[in-house]
């Protein structure tokens, strides 16, 4: 006689709240796709955005591989010829005006080989990542389309980039050069660096996000005068990338470390097709000695950004300082989840992980990466738990993401204490991850 499988009460909730929920994810993805590419959020976000697509090529790849895959070719056939990536890939069929700064603004020309309108910024590097995972969701298919031996070299450039251009700190990190660059715009972080900056004046130009997310969760005008003069001073100087350009320069931990993780990867896709592993993962041993010598702080269980014109330690308690748990070996992952289990973060109740510290004065839990919690930067805590072993944590986390996406819906961002929702409904990487979460199990 077969015995079948008891399910208890929670766990089979669990089982119908996740089908729903994947029912719904997959809704979000259908309708935010265009024609080549998936737009972060239909009335905010129109257009195609660099990192948005790497997380939403992982959640993707469970609808359609062959979908993930033309997410990030699409977004890599805008890329520059000095290797950049450039963080927003305009679609000409939107109002010229519909997002501002638009491609009258950035003014990217044939920059790119197909002279696609671009933004000339960059955002983190979680591509390679993003990839490997497209491919890994059906080889086959990817194998017939040429997928991987078409990405290897672009992804390779667009590192090269960053490790020798971008290199601003002369210490081997890639620094960013605009808050925009670290996809966590309006983070405390930058407050003291970006305060050096001379806004452009407020009337020479006008902001397109306050019609459709409330004024009080987004960047003030002051911040926004300070972006603009940022991207505009980079454009002037052709894009050229050098320390007397670059007013803001920071060597980021979280940009670093997908970094590191897209070069382990690069060379786990090198020797999938015949090419040789071994100069990625010098590249990423190299990065990783840079990484703790440069912005770990062990008293404090945490690593902080450096401002490379000061060359000085930010010490802002930003969840971009836990991100370097998806660098593999890390020699410090048991501090960095220990910081994590802390009141400034609460990996055991928060959720998703806060933006910011819970304990700091400042901390705001509606206000644009100033304390509510994302669900990509809590998806790669919990990839980075899973990598380093801890996996009671990380079933945990995920439990947790998972029931609060289905109680708040898809939302952009979420007060990590009480589960309000906020800014824009139907985004796609909080959909995108919440099924590839749900299919993690
Ligand atoms: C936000 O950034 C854009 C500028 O790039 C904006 O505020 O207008 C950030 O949350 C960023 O991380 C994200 O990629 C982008 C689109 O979702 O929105």
């Amino acid at each position: 006689m077969t015995i079948a499988p008891s399910l208890d009460v929670d766990s089979l909730q669990a089982v119908s709240t996740h089908r729903d929920l994947d029912r719904a994810a997959r809704r979000v993805l259908v309708t935010n796709w265009r024609t080549r590419a998936t737009v972060p959020a239909a009335k905010l976000y129109p257009h195609q955005w660099s990192w948005d697509s790497a997380f939403i090529a992982i959640g993707l790849r469970h609808l359609s591989p062959t979908r993930a895959q033309q997410e990030l070719e699409s977004l890599f056939g805008a890329q520059w010829r000095d290797g950049r990536v450039p963080h927003i890939v305009f679609d000409p069929g939107v109002a010229m005006d519909a997002y501002f700064p638009g491609p009258g603004f950035w003014r990217s020309g044939s920059s790119n080989a197909a002279a696609v309108p671009t933004s000339g910024i960059v955002q983190p590097p979680a591509h390679a990542l993003a990839a490997w995972a497209a491919y890994r969701a059906d080889p086959a298919v990817a194998r017939i389309r040429g997928f991987l031996p078409r990405m290897y070299p672009k992804l390779a450039r667009w590192h090269h980039y960053l490790l020798t251009q971008r290199d601003l700190g002369g210490a081997g990190l890639a620094s960013i050069v605009h808050p925009w660059e670290s996809g966590m715009d309006n983070s405390p972080a930058w407050d003291a660096p970006l305060s050096r900056i001379e806004p452009m004046p407020l009337g020479s130009f006008t902001r397109r996000d306050l019609a459709h997310a409330p004024a009080a969760e987004r960047p003030t005008d002051l911040d926004y005068g300070r972006y603009i003069r940022l991207a505009s001073d980079y454009r002037d100087a052709g894009y050229t990338d050098s320390p007397s350009v670059h007013a803001f320069a920071i060597e980021d931990p979280m940009y670093n470390a997908l970094l590191i993780a897209g070069e382990h990867v690069l060379a786990d896709i090198a020797a999938a097709i015949g090419r040789d592993p071994a100069p990625h993962r010098a590249t990423a041993a190299r990065l990783t000695s840079n990484l703790m010598n440069r912005l770990y702080d062990p008293a404090a269980g945490m690593f902080f950004p450096r401002d490379v014109q000061t060359g000085e330690v930010v010490r802002s308690w930003s969840v971009t300082g836990l991100m370097p748990l998806i660098v593999p070996g890390l020699p410090v992952a048991r501090d960095l989840v220990t910081t994590a289990l802390n009141n400034r973060f609460r990996l055991r109740e928060a959720c998703p992980l806060p933006s910011y510290d819970l304990t700091a004065p400042d901390y705001d839990p509606s206000h644009y990466w100033r304390g509510p919690g994302w669900v990509n930067t809590s998806w790669l805590f919990w990839h980075g738990l899973r990598l380093h072993g801890e996996t009671t944590l990380a079933d945990d986390l995920r439990a947790r993401l998972l029931q609060r996406v289905h109680e708040t819906g898809f939302r952009e961002y979420v007060d990590p204490l009480t589960g309000a929702g906020h800014g824009s409904d139907g985004f796609s990487w909080t959909a995108a991850l919440t099924l590839d979460l749900i299919r993690a199990a």
